[in-house]
């Protein structure tokens, strides 16, 4: 079967990528191609490119490249209209249309490199993109397969080993397409929404010295540290006087029950105070922030029992200590970030054919 299949997203760049695949492709793309000296597309060496018109004298202007016979790369403008219209004369002639994703999965390709294609292109850092493009070269398959063997050698210590080497970076490799969720808690007033425009850089929560301000949670997505992370902002935590408010923090709470890491604010010009522990109770594994660094330390801890746990200093106002803040929500997300070239196990149904190993290691 003859395919015409979009390489590039459509519309986003200045120029697309068709490639014509099948039986036939070069013949098809010729009926429809002028070059310049009329020369055809037959005699033009593999991979070199060729200037040339789709549709006629007047059609539109493309640089054509012929990988062998039954495959043609076709670029032509970034517009949409170019390639709809390339695309339709060659499905007017019998060809079909494939989606790149689909084209990526065709059944002689390693599942793995399939996948890690198509993930690539979600990839929202580079970071992320290279660890993809290691899988989709093939480091997670030499990694799947040599476990097979280890496990075929009856070798089972070293296959386990092996193993939870590879499934302690599977939750990285969730968060490679998928941004973590860092959740900015604390109760209200203590400079959550100052601390979220500080660290995403630009104003975007509304701040006030009311508290209870943030009626709802503002999310923005950023990068720290090359891994994609969507930053939340949340209602202060404490005991509502109206309904909206309530509902802001009903939605806190499902954004926490959500979070990958919650950064517990406080603020260190007041009192260390049994509401800021019960909170700490609640999410033992927070980071702890301490804002407002610029003001003088609140005294002596109201709460009587429990000393204020150790935290990082920031102020959101003046911008002291938030590059080691978003050091240390890098280091929580990911605390062993893969060498180049690493496995990584990037879909939950590798996760789980991992496990599986793990099982008949044991
Ligand atoms: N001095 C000082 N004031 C701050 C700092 N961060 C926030 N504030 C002030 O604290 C008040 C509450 O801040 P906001 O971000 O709305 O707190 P939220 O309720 O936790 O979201 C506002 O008046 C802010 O300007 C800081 O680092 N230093
Ligand atoms: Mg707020």
């Amino acid at each position: 079967m003859l395919h015409v299949i979009q390489l590039t997203p459509p519309g986003r760049g200045a120029v697309t990528t068709l490639r014509i695949e099948g039986p036939g492709a070069l013949a098809a793309v010729q009926s429809h191609l002028q070059t310049p000296t009329g020369r055809p597309l037959a005699d033009y060496p593999p991979q070199q490119l060729a200037l040339g018109r789709f549709g006629g004298p007047t059609g539109e202007e493309v640089v054509v490249c012929r990988h062998g016979d039954d495959s043609v790369d076709l670029h032509c403008h970034g517009g949409l209209a170019a390639a709809a219209l390339i695309q339709q004369t060659l499905i007017a002639d019998g060809c079909q249309s494939l989606a790149w994703t689909q084209w990526a999965n065709s059944p002689s390709a390693d599942p793995i490199r399939a996948a890690a294609i198509v993930a690539m292109a979600d990839a929202r850092t580079e970071r992320t993109a290279a660890i993809l493009l290691d899988q989709f070269d093939g480091a997670l398959r030499r990694a799947i397969d040599d476990i097979h063997r280890t496990l075929a050698r009856r070798e089972f210590l070293p296959a386990r080993q092996k193993i939870d080497a590879l499934l302690s970076r599977s939750s990285l490799g969730q968060h490679l397409v998928r941004a973590w969720r860092v959740v900015l808690a604390g109760r209200p007033n203590v400079g959550k929404s100052s601390l979220m425009n500080a660290l995403a850089g630009h104003q975007r929560s509304i701040v006030h010295h009311e508290p209870g301000t943030t009626r709802d949670a503002v999310t923005l997505d950023t990068a720290i540290d090359g891994w994609p992370v969507q930053l939340c902002d949340t209602a202060g935590l404490r005991q509502a006087n109206d309904d909206l408010e309530s509902a802001g923090i009903e939605l806190a709470r499902q954004r926490l029950a959500k979070a990958d890491l919650i950064v517990l604010v406080c603020d260190q010009s007041v009192p260390w105070s049994a509401a800021d522990q019960t909170l700490l109770d609640q999410w033992p594994g927070a980071l702890v922030v301490y804002n407002k660094c610029d003001l003088a330390v609140g005294t002596a801890a109201t709460c009587g029992i429990n000393y204020p746990p150790s935290g990082l200093q920031v102020s959101a106002l003046r911008g002291d200590g938030i590059e080691p803040l978003l050091e240390a929500i890098a280091r929580r997300l990911v605390p062993d970030s893969p060498p180049p070239g690493a496995a990584v196990p990037f879909m939950p149904e590798q996760a789980a054919e991992i496990r599986a190993m793990r099982e008949l290691s044991e």
